[in-house]
């Protein structure tokens, strides 16, 4: 480790995502009762499915894990060592490819090892069309426990960093850790992101989401999860506007720096909504528009391999972007292009050799 303590902290579920081929994707996806587009935690009948896949399809092993794609895709546009990414893993060969990836793309891991017989978590990714369907098991990712936030390894990297990501999955176990982290961050001023993550966080978790949000500056999220939020907060017909406004004004710890609600559409256009557009002077400033739109370049269908992690790499860009002190339009401006390179890619990877975004 570099003596500069890293400037970005990521907090997740670290998971090994094991892709099936496109061809098999309609059977798995009847087979197993999931639907195209979404993301769980498999469930009793859907546990056979990590055997079944690796035994009977063929098969890709990618680092996943939402948050510490984040990671990966903030440290792109990022000075070498500026990433750190904490979640808790099996002392096994799965941690061993997701910390060989971190590394590769110069990410600390700050894992919370389990011992044996915990296993490292896995995400089965069943593909079809430009559809994405994950299906998680967390294992040892779901033993966190705040002590490791107290480790003088975890306590440095917390104290040095300024910007925090957490996603909302995190939110499923461990929501006194990811209270802890946000809190401790936004009470020191620094700036503190939170990701949706999927339909079923504001859907279930929804009490959870709602005692971290007062200490999140930038709320990310895409469509689905927005609306999700939406229904569960009796918000009715409510526009994706109304809803991403809504969130922005939800109370705030931190009341010297607006609260931003970003939320992506896919190929649609990306919309940020903010607590107080004009107030700032800092680099989150937006403009009298509110919410503002940003068009997403257009991405040929032939270049799309899959969308697994795309959203994951817009966050990460764009906080690296933040990070990098890029203002907002500059930000999404990079977000939206390292999620368009993800998806070019084999999972949730970036190009490399890296080229200039
Ligand atoms: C608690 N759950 C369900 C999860 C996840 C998850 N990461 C953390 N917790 N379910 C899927 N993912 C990850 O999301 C990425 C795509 O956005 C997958 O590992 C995949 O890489």
């Amino acid at each position: 480790m570099s003596s500069e303590a890293p400037l970005v902290v990521c907090l997740g579920n670290p998971l090994l995502d094991i892709q099936v081929d496109p061809k098999h994707g309609p059977t798995y996806l009847e087979k197993y009762g999931l639907k195209a587009n979404d993301a769980i935690l498999a469930e009793a009948k859907q546990m056979p499915i990590y055997d079944d896949i690796v035994k009977n399809c063929e098969v890709t092993y990618v680092a996943g894990g939402a948050a510490q794609n984040a990671a990966r895709s903030a440290a792109y546009v990022l000075p070498a060592q500026s990433v750190a990414y904490i979640g808790s893993v099996g002392d096994d060969d799965l941690m061993k490819q997701l910390k060989a990836a971190n590394e590769a793309e110069s990410v600390i891991s700050a894992y919370q090892v389990q011992p044996s017989p915990a296993e490292t978590g896995a995400c089965a990714v069943i593909l079809s069309n430009h559809d994405r369907s994950l299906c998680t098991t967390l294992r040892a990712a779901e033993m966190f426990t705040p002590s490791h936030l107290a480790s003088p390894e975890v306590t440095q990297l917390l104290s040095g960093a300024k910007y925090f990501y957490i996603e909302g999955y995190f939110l499923t176990h461990g929501s006194a850790s990811a209270l802890e982290v946000a809190k401790g961050a936004s009470s020191r001023g620094k700036t503190v992101l939170l990701n949706l993550s999927a339909p079923f966080i504001p859907q279930f978790f929804k009490m959870q989401l709602e005692e971290v949000l007062p200490h999140v500056d930038i709320l990310i999220g895409n469509e689905s999860e927005a609306a999700a939020y939406g229904e569960a907060a009796g918000m009715g017909s409510a526009s994706l506007h109304q809803i991403a406004s809504t969130l922005a004004s939800f109370s705030k710890s931190n009341a010297s720096r607006p609260r931003l609600v970003v939320i992506t559409q896919g190929a649609d256009s990306t919309l940020v909504a903010s607590s107080s557009p004009s107030s700032s002077s800092s680099n989150l400033k937006t403009t009298d528009e509110n919410p503002k739109t940003y068009p997403v370049p257009e991405l040929e269908s032939s270049k799309i391999i899959d969308t697994n992690g795309a959203g994951d790499m817009f966050a990460g860009g764009f906080m690296g972007a933040l990070a990098l002190g890029k203002d907002l339009d500059e930000a999404i401006e990079i977000g939206h292009k390292l999620g368009q390179m993800c998806c070019g890619q084999i999972g949730p990877k970036l190009e490399f050799p890296k080229v200039q975004v």
